[in-house]
């Protein structure tokens, strides 16, 4: 059995992007640090990273779509919270982030990671962005760094 998959590390030439939710800013900015620690240690240059701020999650779709239509990124990381309050909001909102980051990465043949926080309360949001559980958004670019390796290898 021959194993393909995809390899943690980066050369230095991949032109990445974060595409950050502004809404609940204390936690998607922790992410895109932890995002940003990814690419640093997976041997990422930083001249090669750029941080786009979308308002909401909602909004992460729409630019996607225009970014990745340039052809200018090998791969997009997407991070928002949107956490649970008490209306249907937020499963408008996530259900929308959710299918349209997909339908992108989908539609340009390119990874694109979705590292859109869903939770039930601020705290469970607190845990995963730099406390109790790590930073998820190490593990978001991480995703898309192995992603990318593993594209490559059916180039
Ligand atoms: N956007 C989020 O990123 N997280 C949320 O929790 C959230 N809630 O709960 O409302 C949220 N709403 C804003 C939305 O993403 C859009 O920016 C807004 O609807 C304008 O299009």
């Amino acid at each position: 059995m021959k194993r393909i998959e995809g390899k943690l590390s980066l050369n230095g030439d991949e032109k990445i992007a974060i595409v950050s939710g502004r809404f609940n800013h204390i936690i998607t900015d922790r992410l895109v640090e932890g995002a940003r620690d990814a690419f640093i240690r997976q041997g990422g240059n930083e001249d090669n990273l750029d941080l786009v701020m979308v308002p909401g999650a909602f909004e992460i779709p729409f630019i996607l779509d225009k970014m990745l239509s340039l052809k200018k990124y090998d791969g997009i990381c997407c991070v928002g919270a949107v956490i649970r309050g008490s209306t249907p909001h937020f499963d408008y909102v996530s259900a929308e982030a959710t299918k349209g980051i997909a339908t992108m990465g989908l539609k340009y043949h390119t990874p694109v990671s979705f590292g859109v926080l869903t939770t039930n309360t601020i705290e469970q949001a607190i845990e995963r962005a730099g406390s109790k559980a790590g930073n998820l958004g190490f593990n978001y670019m991480s995703s898309l760094i192995e992603m990318l390796d593993l594209y490559k290898k059916f180039d």
